[in-house]
C-alpha cells in the first residue's frame, strides 16, 4: 500500500496558477497514480491543516503494510519542523514531491526543512513527480548502496 498525502492549497490544483502548477486537479493526479500501478493499493489525503498531516504520518508510518509515503507538504515544505519531525520519526519511507523546481522560485522556497527527513525528493517534474515517487517506494528493494 502506498499513501500519498497532499499539503495546503493544493486541493487548487488546476483551478488557478496553472502556468506553474499544471492544468490537472489532484483527483486527476491521483487517477493518473492509480492507473499507473493498478496492482498497487493507494490511498490519498489532502488537507490544509498541519496537525492533520502530522498525524496522518504517524497513522501510516508505522504501517508494515505500507510500502512508503508520498508527501507534497507544500509551503510548510519551507517552515514545518513539526512536520519534518514526524517524517524523521516514522519507519515507512517518505518521499518528497514538489510540482513545482522550488529552487527556480522565490528565495524563500528554496529551502525545505521537511525535505532533511526524507528519504528522496523530486522536484520540478510536474505532476509526473507523483508517479516518479511511487515507483521509487515500490523499488525501493534493489536500492543502490549511497
Ligand atoms: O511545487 C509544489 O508542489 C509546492 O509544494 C506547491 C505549494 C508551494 O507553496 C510550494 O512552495 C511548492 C503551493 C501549493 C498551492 O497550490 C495552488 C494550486 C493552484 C492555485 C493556487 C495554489
Amino acid at each position: 500500500m502506498i499513501v500519498i498525502i497532499n499539503g495546503p492549497n493544493l486541493n487548487l490544483l488546476g483551478k488557478r496558477s496553472p502556468h506553474i502548477y499544471g492544468t490537472r486537479t489532484l483527483p486527476d493526479i491521483i487517477k493518473g497514480v492509480r492507473k499507473a500501478f493498478p496492482k498497487v493499493s493507494v490511498m490519498d489525503f489532502q488537507s490544509n491543516s498541519e496537525g492533520s498531516i502530522i498525524d496522518l504520518i504517524h497513522q501510516f508510518g508505522f504501517d508494515t503494510n505500507c510500502d512508503g509515503i508520498v508527501i507534497n507538504p507544500g509551503a510548510y515544505a519551507h517552515y514545518s519542523l513539526a512536520i519534518a519531525d514526524a517524517i524523521e520519526a516514522v519507519s515507512v519511507p517518505v518521499v518528497e514531491v514538489h510540482i513545482s523546481n522550488i529552487h527556480a522560485r522565490e528565495e524563500f522556497r528554496h529551502n525545505s526543512v521537511t525535505a532533511r527527513a526524507a528519504k528522496a525528493v523530486i522536484a520540478g517534474c510536474g505532476t509526473l513527480g507523483y508517479k516518479l515517487a511511487v515507483e521509487y517506494l515500490l523499488d525501493l528493494d534493489d536500492e543502490l548502496p549511497f
